[in-house]
Formats: structure tokens, C-alpha cells, sequence
């Protein structure tokens, strides 16, 4: 087994050597009119998909058009972005708490029956153990979750239910649990858990909770997928460390030719719960799945495997090899039909969870060559799995096969299309769905290998887009993403209608203001409040007056109503930065520690004279106000500090 590998890394970093040399791209650059054509959008026209790469320890998302695989716009999650000034108002600063960074894995469009219905997408972050929602009504992150009590890790999400119920996560890391309690790294085996997460997802509002979690050994769980039509309500996850090793992992956890994935009946866990059969750990209700049977099964697979993916029909569950040359097909019906006649592997089991037997459930080994990772489908029955060591993407044919294609499966791998290079996701549109788009698939492949203008050490990921409408596939375009996407959606453009201002009758922020007489500078003590609006170009008030000691709150709505007309607050040597879409508020809060005149200025460009959009926050010194200083009642145009609520200035 060391043996083995041992040549599966010697593999791996061999063409990774191989690449780094320099060798030139083996592309075949076909018809280059036609590739061009095909994913020419001409200056004013418009992308046929939405591309939401997620954009891993950027902790952003990417948003690309397709065909043209042009970059559109990012949108902060789990990181501060200046550029759309999140991360420094209030309510983003929030949501983002203490953390200022996440690494996004795993992004997943809200689903209806199956489908993508355009309302929200998830997506997870690995390191600090959180899910965020975007709304697509904006683009803009409304929630994020987390840390998730009792969760290390959240790499293995986020896998959404067919009807959005859940979304799913397993842990990557185990630790002692609760979080906090102190054990040996080398009692691993007795002390440390992982675990799986039902996160509840508000059929109307998609607003996210802890709903329920499923105890489980310290295996390193890896990539998951939920089922659908026969495999609804059950949800799989490969792993890569049955051996329970705690250190060097990289020889430690490839001790096994087989590793055992995770075979979750996610309604039954719900079910549980629901008639008291959990037990509660910092505040969740946690199954044992020893003493609550049905909930979780194990299934050998292939050595170290990676991708988890169930096919459209829901009726093939396929694990990427990663360390074998093959990709594992798992029968569905084949696995409930042994769950159902308890066709266990005799005394296997591990910590009271039952274990199928490979032979069982297993319809096949498709020999699709080296470093098998994800697998993706187009709904006409062919799958497509990235190969990071072969560093291409190969189609080959989902079962039924017929007898001769099952003695000799080699025959159901049809096609192969080099990428450049170590292909890690691959996305084909609405593979996870129960209707996919076709049409499209894009590789993420980790080296770009200096197939790009030479930018230094600091390299991009590149991206191809690949048309997988023929028979063979075809390469079309390459495209380059700042680090790095893990994994990607694809939705039809016209599915969605996001807003592109946010009407004024919507605005429910209760510091909104819309008219002058509203605006103005209050002061209650040392609490120093403005209101201001924003337009074309300028703000009003244009002066703050506070004092060092005060706690300033700003807000300001922009009250455009015109698309495209967005508004910046920038405050000089403050570290505030704002962006107000039309029709929006927006709030920052800060404490005045040093005197000086601070102008603050409209960072976003907006009209010929957008320069001209400034004004003056003046800090005096504490009790020191300026005789002409700017405090107001609403409706109060000026007043000075010393004479409160006196009459209206000139
Ligand atoms: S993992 S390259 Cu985070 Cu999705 Cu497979
Ligand atoms: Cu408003 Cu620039």
C-alpha cells in the first residue's frame, strides 16, 4: 500500500515538475474562427449565463458572463472589499464579526423541485466554519452562520436539498468537542469527533439555522452531494482519512486501498430529532448514530477519493479517485435494496455504523485515468471528470452499460480534452440539477503555467471553456480569475431579474432620509448623529461638526433612483469608506479620538462633477466647539453646539 502510494505522489509531482518547465501548451487550437465566434459577445450585447465561481481564500465570489467568461463583478462574502465598501459599514462589519477573511469552497444555487429557482446562493467557508446567502435579487450577501457550534472545518459544503430545505456540511478537521475542551492530538482516535451539520434553510426568507448534527468518527470527510428523485432526502460525502491519523498525513491517511464514504438519510436524521432522540451539545441537537439506526451508513470506496457527485436521475453516486485511476460508481438502488435486507459487512462496523460491502453497491470502476477529482453530467447520460494528474477532462458513458461494455469499461470512456493545467473543478451548467443546461462546461485548473503575460510570481488560476454540445468536446476560450475558484454555478441569464435600484418605497431603514429638511447634525451628550443624503453631486449637510470624545454615527442614503448612479463615502485618515447603491442606506459608526479637519468625499465616480462631491467632518477638541459649528435639529439648517435647541440658524 505504501508502495502505491508512494508512486501515485512521485505521479503527482512529476507532472507538476513537467509543467513547470516550461513545456508549451498542447492545446488543440481548432477551428479558431469558429471557437472565436463561439464565445464572441460583441460590445453591447449580452452573456447567455451567469458564471458564480466561488473565489476560495479571496473569501469573494466571482461573477463571469458565458460565453464571453469575461469577470463582471465580485461579490464580498467573508472578506472586507473596499470596492463596494463592505466590510465597513455597520451592518456588513457585523456580519463579518472578527474575522477578516474566509476560504470560500463550494457555492450552491437555491433549488425548487430539483431546479434552480434563482432565489439565493450559499456558500462556505472552510476555515472559520461558516455558510453565507447572497440574494440574487442584489447580488449581496445578507447572512452569514458560524462558526457552527461543534464543526471544524466546513469543506464539505455546501450541498443543498432538492427543495432548499438544508443545506449539508461535514467537517474536514475533527477536534476534541465541545470546541474549547483540550486533548491529545495522539488520542485522536478516542477523542476527537467530526461531524455532519443540517443547516435549516427558511423556505421564505432564506434565512439560515443550526438545525441539527450527526456525530461521527474522526475521518477527514471530503466533498459531498445531495440525492434526488429515488435518492431524495439522502446525501453522500467521500473522506480521505479512515486510518484516523493525526500526523503526516500525506503517508498516514493513504495506509487503506479503501476509504469509506458517508451515506446520510437526511430526512431520518430530521425525524430523529423531531421525536427527541438527540442529545444536545452546545446548543444543537446532536445524533449518535449508533444509538439512533437509519441515519448514517458507510461505503468503501477507491483509496483517498475527492469529488462526490449524484448524476441528474439521481440514480448514480460517483466518487473521484484521486489516487487511483478510476472513478467509483455507486448504485443507488443496489444500496438501498442491501440497506432494506441489512446486508451488512459482518462484524464491520465502525463505532456502531454499519458498513455495505463494496460488491454490493458498487455498478463499476471506470478506469478515466490519473488523479480523478470531480465529476459533472449534462443530463443526456455522459459525465465529465477533471483529472489533476492527467490534467484534462474525460467524458465517459453513466450505466446502464451493456455486458460487453461492462467487461471491458474502458469502452465507456468516449473523449479526453487536454487543460492546462492540473484541472481541479469542473462545472457543468445545472449538473446538479435534475434538468442541466448542457451546452457548457468550465474546467478550473490550478497551474496557469505561464500560459498568461508574465505578471511575476503571483499567479492566476485559469479557467476553459469547453463546448460539450457534440460528440467529442470542444476547447473554446481561456480565461484567468484571481486566486482561486473552488468549484462554480452556472444559471441561465434569464432566470433572474435582479433589482438594479432599490425603490424608494422599499427603503425601510429608519434613518433614511430623502428631502433636506430631514437631514441634519443632532447631538445628545457625546452622542453626535448625522442623517445625509447623497446625489448628483453632492451631499447635504456638507459639514459634520463633532468633538474628540464624541461617538459620530453617519447615515446616508443615496436617493437616486437611476441606474448605475452609486454613491462613495469616504472619510480622509478616518479608515471609512461607504458605498450607497441608488435608494440605499447605509450606516457607519465611529468613535473620535484625534482634532483636525477631516473632508470626506464621494468615492465613486458619478458625474462630470463627482470631484466637486465633498465636504468637512471638523473635530474640535473636546469642549472646544467652533462658534459656526453644525449641529442641527432636523430641520435645523445650523446651531451651535453651546446653545441647544435655540432657534433655527440663518
Ligand atoms: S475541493 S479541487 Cu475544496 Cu472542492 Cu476539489
Ligand atoms: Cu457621487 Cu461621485
Amino acid at each position: 500500500m505504501k508502495a502505491k502510494s508512494t508512486i501515485a505522489l512521485a505521479i503527482l509531482i512529476g507532472v507538476v515538475s513537467f509543467v513547470g518547465c516550461g513545456k508549451s501548451s498542447s492545446t488543440n487550437k481548432g477551428d479558431r474562427t469558429a471557437n472565436a465566434l463561439a464565445s464572441y459577445v460583441a460590445p453591447g450585447e449580452k452573456d447567455e449565463y451567469y458564471l458564480f465561481y466561488s473565489g476560495g481564500h479571496s473569501g469573494q465570489v466571482f461573477v463571469a458572463g458565458i460565453p464571453s467568461m469575461r469577470h463582471i463583478v465580485t461579490i464580498p462574502v467573508f472578506a472586507p472589499y473596499p470596492g463596494t465598501g463592505y466590510g465597513f459599514d455597520e451592518e456588513s462589519k457585523k456580519m463579518l464579526g472578527d474575522f477578516t477573511w474566509g476560504d470560500m469552497h463550494h457555492p450552491a444555487l437555491s433549488q425548487t423541485d430539483s431546479k434552480y429557482d434563482g432565489r439565493w446562493l450559499f456558500v462556505n467557508d472552510n476555515a472559520n466554519n461558516r455558510i453565507a446567502r447572497i440574494d440574487l435579487r442584489d447580488f449581496k450577501t445578507h447572512q452569514i452562520l458560524g462558526p457552527i457550534p461543534n464543526s471544524i472545518g466546513n469543506h464539505g459544503s455546501s450541498f443543498i436539498t432538492e427543495n432548499s430545505e438544508y443545506i449539508l456540511c461535514a467537517t474536514r478537521f475533527s477536534v476534541p468537542l465541545p470546541k474549547g475542551r483540550v486533548a491529545d492530538p495522539k488520542d485522536y482516535e478516542k477523542e476527537f469527533n467530526g461531524m455532519v451539520s443540517g443547516i435549516k434553510v427558511d423556505p421564505q426568507t432564506g434565512e439560515m439555522k443550526v438545525g441539527w448534527q450527526i456525530l461521527t468518527p474522526p475521518f477527514d470527510w471530503d466533498l459531498g452531494s445531495t440525492g434526488k428523485g429515488p435518492s431524495s432526502g439522502w446525501a453522500f460525502w467521500t473522506s480521505y482519512n479512515t486510518e484516523m491519523a493525526h500526523d503526516v498525513l500525506e503517508v498516514n491517511s493513504s495506509q487503506k486501498d479503501r476509504d469509506l464514504c458517508a451515506v446520510v438519510n437526511w430526512r431520518a436524521a430530521e425525524q430523529a430529532v423531531a421525536e427527541g432522540k438527540a442529545e444536545t451539545m452546545d446548543g444543537v441537537p446532536i445524533i449518535d448514530p449508533a444509538k439512533v439506526p437509519g441515519v448514517l451508513y458507510f461505503v468503501p470506496v477507491g483509496k483517498s477519493p475527492h469529488g462526490m457527485d449524484v448524476d441528474p436521475s439521481g440514480k448514480w453516486v460517483v466518487a473521484g479517485g484521486k489516487l487511483q485511476p478510476a472513478t467509483t460508481v455507486i448504485s443507488f438502488e443496489k444500496l438501498k435494496e442491501a440497506i432494506a435486507k441489512k446486508d451488512f459487512v459482518h462484524g464491520g462496523d465502525v463505532r456502531g455504523v454499519p458498513v455495505l460491502e463494496y460488491n454490493d453497491v458498487v455498478e463499476g470502476e471506470v478506469p478515466v485515468g490519473l488523479g480523478p477529482l470531480h465529476t459533472q453530467f449534462d443530463g443526456k447520460g455522459f459525465a465529465y471528470t477533471s483529472m489533476f494528474i492527467d490534467s484534462n477532462i474525460t467524458k465517459w458513458k453513466l450505466p446502464p452499460w451493456s455486458d460487453e461494455e461492462k467487461k471491458d469499461l474502458n469502452k465507456v470512456v468516449l473523449d479526453k480534452v487536454p487543460c492546462h493545467f492540473s484541472t481541479g473543478h469542473l462545472v457543468v451548467a445545472g449538473s446538479d440539477t435534475k434538468n442541466p443546461y448542457g451546452k457548457w462546461l468550465v474546467a478550473m485548473n490550478k497551474l496557469s503555467a505561464g500560459r498568461h503575460i508574465n505578471v511575476g510570481p503571483v499567479q492566476p488560476e485559469s479557467s476553459q471553456l469547453i463546448d460539450i454540445s457534440g460528440d467529442k468536446m470542444k476547447m473554446i476560450a481561456e480565461a484567468y480569475t484571481e486566486p482561486e475558484p473552488h468549484f462554480a454555478q452556472i444559471l441561465k441569464v434569464s432566470e433572474i431579474q435582479p433589482a438594479e435600484v432599490y425603490p424608494k418605497a422599499e427603503n425601510k431603514d429608519p434613518n433614511a432620509v430623502w428631502d433636506k429638511e430631514n437631514t441634519g447634525v443632532t447631538r445628545n451628550g457625546n452622542q453626535v448623529v448625522a442623517k445625509l443624503t447623497a446625489i448628483r453631486s453632492r451631499f447635504t449637510p456638507d459639514r459634520i461638526d463633532a468633538q474628540v470624545g464624541d461617538d459620530l454615527t453617519v447615515h446616508v442614503t443615496n436617493i437616486e433612483q437611476t441606474r448605475d448612479m452609486i454613491h462613495g463615502f469616504g472619510v480622509i485618515e478616518q479608515n471609512i469608506n461607504m458605498t450607497m447603491d441608488p435608494g440605499e442606506t447605509k450606516t457607519f459608526h465611529i468613535k473620535l479620538t484625534k482634532a483636525g479637519v477631516f473632508p470626506f468625499y464621494c468615492t465613486n465616480f458619478c458625474s462630470a462633477l463627482h470631484q466637486e462631491m465633498q465636504g468637512y467632518l471638523v473635530v474640535s477638541n473636546t469642549g472646544q466647539p467652533l462658534p459656526g459649528a453644525v449641529y442641527s435639529q432636523p430641520g435645523n439648517e445650523t446651531q451651535p453646539a453651546s446653545q441647544p435647541a435655540a432657534s433655527p440658524g440663518n
